[in-house]
Formats: structure tokens, C-alpha cells, sequence
């Protein structure tokens, strides 16, 4: 009777064995792997895309100085702006609708060798000094003007000071270069960070 019993269990667990594997074929498995891989690979790809962007991008940027009156006669507050691209609705709270000025310091990173174009979009008054050395100066009222300069760069970082200020009216401000070879375009966090800029002396 146990014999009996023990080949029915036999029985029992070769028939689940085989309705085991008859519910997971070979061949879908390996289709779901083809589809579920590359789907892990696109979510982790994006994963340390994420995070290395920000990592990246803790700290970048230029400091701010933002003073009232159009030369820096009252200082209102410090703050580090990712981006110097500015327009009528776009400056921080705290900063009145006339008669203001900033100052923003740090260095600009160039990633190779070569002729850097900097362009200066802005109402009113704009000038940048790279390396100590004026690049643009405009230091006057106007409505929207675009200043732009060519700078021989070796690779690195290196000392940027940017001055503009606003009057009445209008105001913008927005900060382009084009790398050797590279089109016009805003100028990226990652190319930009806060610190002392020899020859900020006012
Ligand atoms: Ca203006």
C-alpha cells in the first residue's frame, strides 16, 4: 500500500514537473530577457545620467553681487546663479525693477585650446573681463544690444568678471559663447564656477 502511495507521489511530482516547465517554455523566456535587459540597461543608463549631472552640478555657477543703483552704490544681497540668462521676468526677488546693478565673479572652464566667441545679449549696460583682460565693455544705457568679443583660451579654467546693470525699462541679460568649432549657445552651468577672480577690486 505505501508502495502504492509513494509511486502515486512519484507520479504526482513528475506530471507537476513536467506542467511546471510546460508553463515556462525556453523560448519566451529568453524573449523576456531580450526585452526586460535593455529595459534595465536604458533605466540604469538614465539612473547615472541623473545622478552624475547632479553631482556635476552642485556648486556651479558664478556668485552674484546685486546692488542698487546702476554702479554698485548699495549691496543688496550675494547668491550663486547657475546661468547668467536674464530677461524682463527672470531676475531673482529681491531685485528692484530700475536702477540695479550685479556683479558676477568665478571662472569659465575651457574645455580645449582655441578662439572662444563670448556674446553679451543684454539692456542696458554690460562688461566682461576674462584673464583680467576686457572683452566687452558697453557700460551705457541701451535697449537690447549684442556685444560680442573672440578670446584665444588655453585649456582650463580661468578667471571671468561680469558686470551689467539695468537703468529704466527694459532689462535682460544673457550670457553665449561658442567654443572652437561649436555653434552659439548659452553658456552651461558645468562650464562655470564661483570663486575669487584676481583683479576684483571694484
Ligand atoms: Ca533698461
Amino acid at each position: 500500500m505505501s508502495d502504492g502511495i509513494s509511486g502515486k507521489l512519484a507520479l504526482m511530482l513528475r506530471k507537476d514537473g513536467r506542467s511546471a516547465s510546460a508553463r515556462r517554455p525556453i523560448i519566451p523566456r529568453v524573449l523576456k530577457t531580450m526585452l526586460v535587459a535593455p529595459l534595465i540597461l536604458l533605466v540604469s543608463f538614465h539612473l547615472l545620467h541623473f545622478i552624475s549631472d547632479n553631482i556635476h552640478r552642485e556648486g556651479q555657477g558664478l556668485i552674484g553681487d546685486y546692488h542698487q543703483g546702476t554702479d554698485f552704490s548699495r549691496f543688496l544681497f550675494r547668491r550663486v546663479d547657475d546661468r547668467i540668462f536674464f530677461d524682463s521676468k527672470g531676475f531673482p526677488g529681491g531685485v528692484p525693477q530700475d536702477d540695479f546693478s550685479v556683479r558676477w565673479t568665478g571662472q569659465v572652464f575651457a574645455p580645449s585650446e582655441g578662439t572662444y566667441t563670448f556674446a553679451l545679449w543684454s539692456d542696458d549696460g554690460v562688461r566682461l573681463w576674462i584673464d583680467e583682460k576686457p572683452v566687452i565693455d558697453d557700460w551705457r544705457v541701451h535697449d537690447e544690444t549684442l556685444n560680442k568679443s573672440k578670446v584665444p583660451l588655453s585649456k582650463g579654467w580661468h578667471p571671468l568678471r561680469l558686470d551689467y546693470f539695468q537703468s529704466k525699462s527694459e532689462r535682460a541679460i544673457r550670457f553665449y559663447w561658442a567654443p572652437p568649432g561649436e555653434l552659439v549657445g548659452p553658456v552651461a552651468p558645468r562650464y562655470l564656477r564661483p570663486g575669487p577672480a584676481p583683479g576684483d577690486n571694484g
